[in-house]
């Protein structure tokens, strides 16, 4: 199998490296390594995911699984059990990207095709794509991107699945249809072709000026119901005052209220298909704040869309 377990889990979930034999709604994964543009890139994100789940014993998450968490307006768990399996983190050969990508569809195609809800860990935002890819054949999903840059490029140094390309690379999937960005501001990788592309595929760009501007929760009541969500979220798309553990730190984000809001909204309507945290970087974070900012949002999906919807696979 291509998962290593872990000693420390998620919410003190049980470790499986099975996930065929998964029977909780949802899923915690790590995949530490995706695509680098320089080998000196790929550790940076590595540890994220063993940083989240070390943060969910050390802030007592875990322990206080019973209490109210006022979040959610309600306990975390009545059971005293997560309703999520933590499947450990997906091994890959750092030299070889192509099997880094089949390890991650293995661990992930199963949950999709079961029906449960995977919670990804990242890496570096070259991973996203590695989520969509499951759904293709099995269900039509709409894409939310939050994140400070559109990564809307075709190709940077002769590599088309490179952390700028991610969104590009997700279009390329048929079984996505909306493709939401939200949070773009201040100057990335995103030249005049790539804005005048992503429009002209049929993309939503909301710049974070929009969201404060219009409130998130005007953006919220904007995304379409028809369709479950598969949320990127690229954690440089929220203020770095929240998530500072980020190689590109850009100010004028999303707070934590407004992302919140955007995900509550699709959690309460039983509309979340998957979610996936990149970029966090545990050496540059301040007081454990991005990682906590990522477990007040897992912790907020797990309370409000207890059942996520079982949907039956599209005919391949
Ligand atoms: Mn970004």
């Amino acid at each position: 199998m291509s998962l290593s377990p872990v000693s420390t889990t998620f919410l003190g979930a049980d470790n499986l490296v099975d996930p065929n034999l998964v029977e909780t709604p949802y899923a915690f994964l790590g995949i530490p390594y995706g695509p680098p543009y320089a080998g000196w890139e790929l550790s940076a994100s590595a540890d994220a995911a063993d940083c989240v789940r070390n943060l969910t014993s050390s802030r007592s998450f875990t322990r206080f699984i019973t209490h109210w968490n006022f979040d959610i307006g309600g306990p975390q768990s009545e059971n005293g059990r997560p309703n999520v399996t933590d499947l450990g983190n997906v091994q890959g050969d750092v030299h070889n990207i192509d099997r880094i990508y089949s390890a991650a569809l293995d661990a992930l195609l199963p949950l999709v095709r079961n029906g449960i809800v995977p919670l990804v860990m990242g890496g570096l935002d070259s991973i996203p794509p590695m989520l969509v890819a499951p759904f293709q054949g099995v269900e039509d999903i709409n894409v939310l991107q939050l994140d400070a840059h559109i990564d809307y490029r075709d190709e940077i140094y002769g590599r088309r699945d490179g952390y700028s390309s991610p969104m590009r690379r997700i279009r390329d999937f048929s079984c996505v249809h909306d493709l939401v960005q939200v949070g773009a501001r201040s100057i990335g990788s995103a030249r005049r072709e790539e804005v005048e592309a992503a429009l002209a595929a049929g993309n939503k760009i909301i710049t974070a000026w929009d969201v404060h501007e219009k409130g998130a929760h005007n953006i919220a009541a904007q995304l379409e119901l028809n369709r479950r969500w598969v949320i990127c979220v690229d954690c440089d798309g929220m203020d770095p005052t929240i998530a500072p553990g980020v190689g590109v730190p850009e100010p004028g984000g999303l707070t934590f209220v407004q992302t919140a809001t955007l995900i509550r909204h699709l959690a309460k309507q039983n509309r979340i298909a998957g979610i996936v945290f990149s970029e966090f970087q545990p050496a540059r974070d301040v007081s454990g704040t991005t990682a906590l900012t990522i477990i007040r949002l897992l912790l907020t999906i797990l309370g409000i869309q207890r059942s996520p919807e079982r949907i039956k696979p599209l005919s391949v």
